[in-house]
């Protein structure tokens, strides 16, 4: 069957729909500025878009807080919208991949609004996570969970009588309840969402926290395994917190691995599960659950070559044991952007918080973007299915310079001149160096502003030259298809320094040199630069591919 099991090396790209184009002119990109801007994402290569939330929603965290998730949100169009949008991408021979968010909605949702009124003991309540609170009065917490987002995780409510009621669970903001997904009708619900995208005929799903969901029995307090801060303690040994990663979780997709199964045309699941180690990511895949999960070890691995050889080497392993081919991914709406990660060390703002990266450092922007574009062509060359975040194409730096005011991410805070947020890689596109708002918008509206410098990564003034970096994906792109090195293997190349990592795909070798020496030219075929390289060797921070001969 032509196209069978697409996913095993696809390269997705992300949309990030209020930021990627704006065609109402309010300065909020839309799914109509979007299909007109397809064929562009044609030309560069990529097989399929994955669309953030554009579900209705207050924005309260940027559309990860759904209030029906079978309707598209005004400001982004209609429904009549997506269906042109699938239909121009399917035209285009792209797949369209919606957000689905499972482990809470927004506090709007007229399903907890009906929770709040119908009052304790309802089914309407079983929805969500209602617990009485502990002291005399039920004045303190439930437990001592504390939120992604910083602060409680749980918030109390007062019932309609004007007395103080229980307290419902938020692993996020306030503003998203979490599910009780312990109850049948929740599970229906979203059997519900699923079959409603799935017979619009999009062709999957990257599943939003898909950690989450379960809660473990009796809401234990959280040990907190490292110093106080929640988010990293959750990740270094996530079993141990009871929120995160239940074995009861994949019973729920099992069930919508099922309700795919339904439809023709190998629709896909991609968890996003921040996870750590490698062997307990590739927990999410399985023949019978998720297709695919994210690789956030690799996001997170620094600019040094004995690390990005063992992420490699694991990652494989880890999802070949599970019969799925691994991911890789530098960049999305949650962390700095990489050319700036890597513009700040050899590690950068730590990205492995997803969360709140710091983004007040000023990066060494010509190195981030000689180191980005090398990693991204060494990302590139590896078998599996590659993500990509809009704008890294045209090397987009963090943008560091956001005021204050202008800044909605709610997980925003500024603490001794330093900034933590998402903003900053969340600014709309610049498509050309002279439009109004750089060509995002025709009124010239953004709704985060651009910086000048944006003027010099528009899409326009690189097309059609060799050096940009836009070229350098797009030419990547085409010879990854040509050899089909998303299909191959890796064979580790003996005979370098330490500091270079040296590989085989197929027939293509590749030298990512991520030390300090110049490293000669292998013979054979310059097939891709991710820089000029010098007297015939290949500099510090520079990815080259040969044919091997
Ligand atoms: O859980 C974490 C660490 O163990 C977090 O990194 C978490 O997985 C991540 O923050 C989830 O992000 C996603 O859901 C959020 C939303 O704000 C993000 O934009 C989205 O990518 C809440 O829906």
């Amino acid at each position: 069957e032509p196209g069978a099991e697409w996913w095993r090396s696809a390269v997705i790209y992300q949309i990030y729909p209020r930021s990627f184009a704006d065609a109402s002119g309010d300065g909020i990109g839309d799914l109509a500025g979007i299909t007109g801007r397809l064929p562009a994402l044609r030309e560069l290569g990529i097989d399929a878009v994955w669309l953030s939330p554009f579900f209705r929603s207050p924005q309260r965290d940027a559309g990860y807080d759904v209030s029906d998730y079978c309707d598209v949100d005004p400001i982004f169009g209609s429904l009549a919208d997506f269906d042109a949008l699938r239909d121009r991408a399917h035209e285009l021979g792209l797949r369209v991949i919606v957000d689905l968010v499972p482990n809470h909605c927004s506090s709007d949702h007229p399903w907890f609004q009906e929770a709040l009124a119908a009052g304790p003991g309802s089914p309407e309540r079983d929805r969500f996570m209602f617990r009485e609170g502990k002291g005399e009065h039920g004045e303190l917490p439930p437990n001592n969970w504390q939120s992604i987002f910083g602060g409680n995780a749980w918030t109390r409510i007062t019932e309609a009588d004007g007395t103080p009621g229980p307290w419902y669970l938020h692993i996020f903001d306030t503003s998203q309840p979490d599910f009780n997904w312990k109850n049948p009708w929740v599970w229906e619900q979203f059997r519900q969402i699923l079959r409603f995208w799935l017979d619009r005929g999009v062709d999957g799903f990257r599943v939003d926290v898909a950690h989450g969901l379960m809660k473990k029995e009796g809401l234990p307090d959280i040990v907190q395994v490292a110093e106080a801060g929640g988010l990293a303690d959750a990740i270094s040994a996530p079993d141990e917190v009871p929120y995160w990663a239940q074995p009861e979780v994949h019973e729920v997709y099992r069930d919508w691995h099922q309700v795919l199964a339904e439809y023709e045309g190998d629709r896909v699941l991609c968890a996003e599960a921040w996870v750590e180690p490698l062997a307990k990511a590739a927990l999410w895949v399985r023949p019978d659950e998720m297709h695919q999960a994210f690789n956030f070890s690799y996001l997170g691995t620094p600019w040094e070559a004995e690390r990005l050889r063992s992420v490699i080497d694991e990652s494989i392993a880890a999802f070949t044991a599970v019969g799925a081919p691994s991911t890789w991914v530098l960049s999305n709406h949650d962390v700095v952007r990489h050319t700036s990660r890597y513009g700040l060390g050899t590690y950068g703002a730590a990205p492995a918080s997803g969360i709140g990266p710091k983004s007040a450092d000023k990066p060494d922007d010509v190195l981030g973007l000689q180191r980005g574009r090398a990693a991204t062509a060494l990302m590139l060359s590896l078998p599996g299915s590659a993500y990509l975040y809009q704008g890294e194409e045209l090397g987009l730096p963090e943008v560091i310079e956001l005021d204050d005011h202008v800044r909605e991410d709610p997980t925003f805070y500024r603490t001794n001149g330093e900034v933590y947020g998402r903003d900053g890689c969340r600014v709309p596109i610049p498509w050309e160096t002279a439009g109004p708002a750089f060509g995002f918008s025709a009124s010239g509206e953004s709704w985060l502003p651009q910086p000048d410098r944006f003027a010099r990564f528009a899409r326009d003034v690189q097309q059609g030259d060799p050096a940009s970096t836009l070229e350098l994906y797009r030419a990547a792109l085409a010879l990854r298809a040509e050899h089909g090195l998303g299909t191959g293997s890796v064979q580790w190349l003996e005979g370098f320094a330490d500091d270079v990592v040296a590989l085989r795909n197929g027939t293509v070798i590749v030298i990512a040199n991520v030390g300090a020496h110049p490293v000669p030219l292998p013979a054979g075929e310059l097939l891709l630069a991710s820089g000029p390289l010098t007297d015939g060797a290949v500099p510090s921070d520079t990815t080259v591919w040969i044919a091997a001969s």
